[in-house]
C-alpha cells in the first residue's frame, strides 16, 4: 500500500473505497462487455471537498482519475484503461438532491442522483424534469450531462445540455467551479458551465447541478402507429406538428424486426397488433383533455395513407407496455450479438434521403446484413445499428463492418450529419472525431483540453 493510496484512503473514509476485486468487477465492464479495464482503487466521495482533496491528490502524483456514473454509458468513457494505474473516481455517494425552487421551476442536485430519483422528486412537488432514457433507473445525472444525453423527449424538451441553468465542477488542480445560478437568462461573459456538458469527464468532474423543471404536461395520448417505410415517419411528423402544435413529447421509429427481438427477448413483451408492419412509430402527445384533437389528426393522416394502422393507449397501464417495448430495444439488442451501432443524426429534412442511401450503401456492401434501425427520428438521430451474418470469420466481419461502418458515416457527413448524436465520443469513436471535425473545430478542441487539463489527468485516452 502506497503513501498515494493511504492519503485517498483518508479524505474519503473507509466506506469511501474498494480495492476488492468482486466488489470493482461491475465498475470495471461496459455494461454490454465491449470494454474491460483494471484500476489501483476505486473512490466514492461523499461532498464536493472531497472530490477537491481527491483531484489535489491524483493532481501531485499525476495519477489519472476516471470519473464513472451509472456506467450505462455507450461509448467506454466511463471505464479506465488496463493499466491498472487510474483512480475511478465514482460519483454515486454524492446523491442528494439539494432543493426544489418551485416558483423558479428548477432543482439542485448532486451529481450522484440517478435519474429517475430526480424525476420523482419533481413530481413530488408538482414540477416534471423531461429527460428520459432506457438507463434511467440506473444513470446518473453527472453522466447523463457529461454524455449529454439525449433520450425520448428531445423533441420537446432539448437534450440534457438545454435542461442545465448551473453547475458545480472540479476542475483538474483542484479549483472549484461554482456556477450553480438558477438563471434562466445571463449574458456575462462566456456560458462556462456548457464546456463541461459533453465533455464526458475530460474536462473536469462535475460534483452538482441546477437543472430547469416544467409544469406536468398532464394527461398525455400514446399511440402506436403502423407505417408502409421508415422515410414515411418524416412526412408524418410534419404533418402532425402542424396539427398538434409543440406538443408532441416524442416520436419513436422502431422496424418490425427490432420489435420482434424485444419479443423474443424479454418475458411478456408483445406488440398490440395482430397485422405485420415494417415500421412503427411510438408517439406521445401532451393533450390535456383533448384526446379527439390526436384522433383526428391521425385519421387524416390515414386517409393520406401515412399512416396504414394505430393502436392508441387506452390507460396508463397499456401506454406503459408500449414504452417498455421501447425501452427493452438495447437489452434485446444485445442478447442478439454484436452490432455495428451507428448513433447518427441529420438534419430531419435530409433524413429520408440517408434512410434511402442507407438502404442502398447496405445492399451493396453486403446484402445480408441486418439493419437494426430504431431512434428518436423527431430529432433527426438514428440508431441505425448493423447486424453482420453469423457465417463470417473474424476477420471478414472487421474488414466488413469497417466497409459498412465508414460509408454510412460519411453519408451522414455529407448530409451535414454527426457522427455522434447522443451516446459521445468515449474510447469507441476517438478516430471518428479526428476524421469528422477536421481543422479549426479539432484543434480547438485540443487546445481546450490542454489548457483545462495540461497534465491530463482527466479521463486521457477518451474523447480526444
Ligand atoms: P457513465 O456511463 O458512468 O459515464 C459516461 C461518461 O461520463 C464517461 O466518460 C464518464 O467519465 C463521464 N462522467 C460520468 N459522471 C461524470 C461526472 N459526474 N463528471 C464528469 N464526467 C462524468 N443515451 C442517450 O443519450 N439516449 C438514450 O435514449 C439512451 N438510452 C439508453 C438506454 C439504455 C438501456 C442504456 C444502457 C443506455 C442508454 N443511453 C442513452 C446511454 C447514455 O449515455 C447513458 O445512459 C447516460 O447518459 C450515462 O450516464 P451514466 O451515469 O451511466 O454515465
Ligand atoms: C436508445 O435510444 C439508446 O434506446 C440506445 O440510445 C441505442 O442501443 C442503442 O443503440
Ligand atoms: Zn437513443
Amino acid at each position: 500500500m502506497t503513501a498515494f493510496d493511504d492519503r485517498l484512503k483518508a479524505i474519503v473514509g473507509p466506506r469511501g473505497w474498494k480495492t476488492d476485486a468482486d466488489d470493482l468487477e461491475p465498475h470495471l465492464t461496459e455494461w454490454r462487455g465491449a470494454y474491460v479495464g483494471e484500476t489501483r482503487m476505486l473512490v466514492a466521495p461523499q461532498t464536493t471537498e472531497q472530490v477537491v482533496e481527491v483531484v489535489r491528490a491524483c493532481a501531485d502524483e499525476g495519477i489519472a482519475i476516471v470519473a464513472q456514473g451509472g456506467n450505462t454509458g455507450m461509448c467506454g468513457g466511463a471505464v479506465p484503461d488496463q493499466s491498472g494505474h487510474q483512480v475511478l473516481l465514482s460519483l454515486s455517494r454524492l446523491n442528494r438532491i439539494r432543493h426544489v425552487d418551485e416558483l423558479n421551476y428548477s432543482i439542485e442536485v448532486e451529481a450522484g442522483c440517478v435519474l429517475s430519483d430526480i424525476q420523482d422528486a419533481a413530481r413530488d412537488a408538482d414540477r416534471y424534469f423531461p429527460l428520459s432514457l432506457g438507463a434511467e433507473g440506473s444513470c446518473q445525472i453527472g453522466g447523463n450531462l457529461a454524455t449529454n444525453a439525449g433520450g425520448v423527449n428531445v423533441i420537446r424538451y432539448g437534450t440534457a445540455r438545454q435542461l442545465v441553468l448551473g453547475l458545480e465542477v472540479v476542475l483538474a488542480d483542484g479549483a472549484v467551479l461554482s456556477s450553480l445560478r438558477s438563471l434562466r437568462k445571463d449574458t456575462a461573459g462566456y456560458d462556462l458551465k456548457q464546456l463541461f456538458v459533453g465533455s464526458e469527464g475530460t474536462l473536469g468532474i462535475i460534483t452538482a447541478a441546477t437543472l430547469r423543471l416544467y409544469p406536468d404536461p398532464g394527461e398525455t395520448v400514446t399511440a402506436l402507429v403502423a407505417i408502409r417505410e421508415s422515410g414515411d415517419a418524416v412526412r408524418l411528423l410534419a404533418d402532425l406538428r402542424g396539427a398538434l402544435d409543440d406538443r408532441i413529447e416524442a416520436f419513436e421509429l422502431v422496424s418490425r424486426r427490432i420489435f420482434e427481438a424485444v419479443e423474443r427477448a424479454i418475458p411478456g413483451a408483445r406488440l398490440p397488433m395482430d397485422e405485420e408492419y415494417p415500421w412503427y412509430v411510438l408517439m406521445e402527445v401532451a393533450a390535456g383533455s383533448h384526446h379527439e384533437v390526436v384522433e383526428t389528426a391521425l385519421m387524416k393522416a390515414a386517409e393520406t395513407g401515412l399512416v396504414v394502422d394505430a393502436v392508441i393507449a387506452k390507460n396508463s397501464a397499456e401506454a406503459d407496455r408500449l414504452w417498455r417495448l421501447r425501452h427493452s430495444i438495447s437489452e434485446a439488442e444485445r442478447q442478439l450479438g454484436k452490432a455495428l451501432k451507428h448513433d447518427i443524426s441529420v438534419p430531419i429534412s435530409r433524413m429520408q434521403e440517408f434512410l434511402r442511401r442507407g438502404d442502398e450503401l447496405l445492399a451493396s456492401l453486403q446484402p445480408d446484413a441486418t439493419l437494426l434501425a430504431f431512434g428518436h427520428v423527431g430529432d433527426g438521430n438514428l440508431h441505425y445499428n448493423v447486424r453482420l451474418p453469423d457465417s463470417l470469420s473474424g476477420e471478414e466481419r472487421e474488414s466488413a463492418g469497417e466497409r459498412i461502418s465508414t460509408a454510412i458515416l460519411d453519408l451522414v457527413d455529407q448530409l451535414g450529419g454527426s457522427f455522434s448524436a447522443e451516446h459521445g465520443v468515449g474510447q469507441a469513436k476517438r478516430e471518428l472525431l479526428k476524421r469528422y471535425r477536421r481543422g479549426t473545430e479539432y484543434n480547438l478542441m485540443r487546445r481546450l483540453k490542454e489548457t483545462l487539463d495540461p497534465q491530463n489527468i482527466l479521463n486521457p485516452g477518451k474523447v480526444i
